[in-house]
Parts: C-alpha cells; structure tokens; sequence
C-alpha cells in the first residue's frame, strides 16, 4: 500500500553503457519491492533504459519510474568508435542527470532523498550534500579493481581520480561481489569505506530478467557429453580482432571440442571462410546466448571470455572454469586474479588467440589434472557464493543493510 505522506525518493543513476545498468536495476528492483511506498526514479539512456526495462510489467516495475537523460549525441551522429559516445556522454554528465533529476522531484513533488549511483559517478558525492541526502554507489565489477583504483595515486584518467576521492564520503560503497571471494582484499575496502556492502553475485541474490533460448542452446546442450562443450562469450562490447578470431576458429575446428559461440558480430562475413558449414555438427554460432543456463548445464566445460566481471561470476556460479583474453579496464587484473590467486582458469600464452596457444590452453583445461584441479576449486568458490546469497549469508545481510540505508526503514 502507497502512503500518500510518504516523502521518500530515490534517485537510481545508471551508466548506460556495458553491463553496467541492467545490474544496478536488479538491485533497484529487490529493493523496491521492499519499500513499495517509497518512489524510485530510475535515470539511464533512452537506449539504455529501453534494453533494461524490456519485458518488465507494472507489476514488476512497482514503484520505480524510468527516465531518460541526454545521451550527450548529436542528432544522426554515427560513432566513429565503439569508445567515442561514452566519452561523448561523459561530456554531457553531470547535467544531463541533473536535469532529468529536476524532472523526476517535480513529476511525484518528492525531493530526493537518497541517491543511488553507478559507482563511476564521482559527481554524486557533490549532488548528495546539495540535496542533503545519502549516497550509495555500486560497483559493479569486482573487489580487486576497486581496490586497485582506491590505492592508485598516480591514475592517468581524471574522472577516476575523482571516483576515488569521491568514494569514501558515501554512506556506503555497494558490490556485487561477495566477502568470500577473496577476504584480504574485502577487509582491505572495509578500511577504506565509511561502510561497504558485498551483495552479490547478483545473479543469485537478485531478479534476473529472463534470456530467451532462441537458437536451441540448452536443447542442444542436452545432446552433448558432460564437461566437454566450450562456451565463448567476449561480453557487451568486445569484438577481438580478425586475426585472433581466425585463430579461435581454427582452434576449435583443430581440438573438434563441441562449442557455442555467443557472436555479437555477423559471423557470416567476421569468421574464417567456410566455418560455419565445416562445424555446423561441432558446434553452435549464436546471437545473444542464455549464458548462465550455458554454464550451469552438466556439458559446459570451459568459457572463453574477455574477464569481464558479471561473466566470471555466472561462471563460478556454474562451476565452470575460463581462458580469460582481456582488452580493457579490469580485465587483465579479473584475468591474473583467476590464474593467481583462484587457480580457477588463466590467461593464454602470449595474452592473446593464436591457434598453438588456444589449443594448448584448451586441452590443458579439459584433458589434464590441472584442469580437474581448476573444477575443484571453483566449486568450493561457487559453495562459499551460495552460503553468501542463502538466507542467513553475508550478502543477504548486508542486503538488508542496503536496504535499510537506502529507504530509512527497517524491513526486518
Ligand atoms: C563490462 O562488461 P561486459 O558487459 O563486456 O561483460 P560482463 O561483465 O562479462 O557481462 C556480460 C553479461 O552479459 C551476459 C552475461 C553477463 O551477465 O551473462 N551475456 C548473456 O546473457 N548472453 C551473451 O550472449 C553474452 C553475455 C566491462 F567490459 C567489464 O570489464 C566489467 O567487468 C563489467 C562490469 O563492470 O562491465
């Protein structure tokens, strides 16, 4: 039931770009659901608030209303890169989000009365004193690339010199991540935050929205052998380049190791000639690919990824072990961390797709004792990932907390 003298209201800044604002809504949404009299205003790209609001009903939606903020893009600009428009639309910020924000209090007569923000939105702890209400930003990769940001003194980007500077004057700094992972490195962030709140992996703890199977993965997954199916997924924004594309290819028709092919390109004209007709039995090129299903199925045997953080989770959910290929960001510390420290996957000679080194790295993961090793120690990370998301874990906890901060009330 709606109080009509409730006065509270959240505004949720997402970074429309990458996975980065389809899991602050899934946050937003738990979270709303436990707090239906407060108003939540959910601020992201037109484009951006289209995908992540795709397929969710009012029932769902409850009380959280989208906005759109200024993309910051000329009208019929075509991106001369894949990097350009998000510089482009960090141009445009703080003030697109400001005046979206002006909209939002004026539309439900609310002031703000917390935000909630992408974590790489320094300009938040600034708007939280002028509103006079709290912040809490959430970063949404993983414990070891935060910290590496908050212990940098020389960083060359600005806008994160600032995000770290920023950081400690939240109320509190939320992950998706959970405590176990990797406990220095979580003690570590306790001592640098007024308060930080694992709640993770979000894909245990929070609503997921639903991937359609569209090409038959999961049915065709049933037909294959346990533990022996390659899945590759580069995330939202990577396309490796020709060369090493050509590489994996002829690896995998090389290894004959049964696959799926999560393709964000047109595989037609970006794979090797003829691929797709000699591997039409081997394996499956697909669009977008109900991943976490992918790794959770009793086939999956390895991902290739980019180490982006959301897809080294969903693998640790499922208990599959990875050859990371980083490009940016942190994807190389995500990378020498599964090597390293997790001992649950590894990068590839060279750090990038040759056909010697993908095939080596392959069969080192599904034909040695090295691999075997690897599934152990995953499942033991995946069995302290579902004790933080169960009822009486961490994650549910500081859950709670979270949201007890974000709406003044105690939900208990
Ligand atoms: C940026 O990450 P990306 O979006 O490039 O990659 P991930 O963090 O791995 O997230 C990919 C998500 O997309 C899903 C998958 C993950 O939740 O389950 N997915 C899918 O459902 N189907 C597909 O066919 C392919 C993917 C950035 F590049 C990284 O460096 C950061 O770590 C990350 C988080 O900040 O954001």
């Amino acid at each position: 039931t709606v109080c009509p003298t409730d006065d509270r209201h959240v505004a949720v800044l997402a970074f429309p770009y990458g996975t980065h604002a389809a899991p602050l809504l899934n946050l937003v949404r738990r979270t709303a659901a436990e707090a239906p009299e407060v108003t939540f205003s959910f601020f992201s790209t037109k484009r951006s608030n289209t995908s992540v609001f795709a397929g969710l009903n009012e029932e769902q939606l409850l009380n959280i209303r989208p906005y759109d903020v200024d993309d910051g893009l000329p009208d019929n600009y075509v991106p001369s890169n894949a990097l350009e428009p998000i510089g482009m639309f960090v141009k445009a910020m703080p003030g697109n989000y400001k005046t979206a924000i002006d909209e939002a209090v004026k539309k439900s007569g609310r002031n703000i009365t917390c935000l909630v923000s992408d974590a790489f939105f320094w300009f938040c702890a600034d708007l939280a004193d002028e509103f006079k209400a709290k912040w809490v930003p959430l970063w949404t990769a993983g414990p070891h690339s935060i910290l590496a940001h908050v212990e940098t003194d020389l960083l060359e980007n600005r806008e994160l010199d600032f995000l770290t500077a920023a950081l400690p004057r939240a109320t509190a700094v939320a992950i998706n991540s959970f405590a176990a992972v990797h406990p220095p490195i979580a003690h570590e962030l306790e001592s640098k935050f007024q308060l930080l709140l694992n709640v993770g992996p979000f894909i245990l703890t929070m609503p997921q929205s639903f991937t359609p199977d569209e090409d038959g993965c999961l049915p065709w997954l049933n037909t294959q052998k346990e533990g022996t199916v390659v899945y590759i997924s580069f995330g939202s924004v990577i396309m490796p380049p020709p060369h090493e594309l050509a590489a994996l290819a002829e690896a995998l028709e090389e290894t004959k190791y049964p696959f799926i092919w999560a393709f964000r390109g047109n595989p037609e004209k970006q794979l090797p000639q003829g691929f797709l007709e000699r591997t039409k039995t081997q394996g499956k090129v697909v669009g977008w690919a109900p991943q976490m299903q992918i790794l959770k199925h009793a086939a999956a045997g390895v991902c290739m990824t980019h180490g982006g953080w959301n897809s080294i989770l969903d693998c640790i959910v499922g208990g599959v072990p990875m050859i990371s290929r980083p490009f940016f960001g942190d994807q190389s510390l995500n990378t020498a961390t599964l090597e390293h420290v997790w001992g649950i996957g590894g990068g590839l000679e060279k750090g990038v797709f040759t056909k010697e080194g993908t095939v080596k790295a392959l069969q080192s993961i599904m034909s040695t004792e090295n691999g075997k090793m690897m599934r152990q120690k995953i499942v033991e990370l995946k069995d302290s990932a579902m004790a933080a998301a169960g009822p009486e874990g961490d994650s549910t906890k500081n859950f709670r907390a979270f949201t007890e901060i974000v709406t003044g009330s105690n939900y208990d």
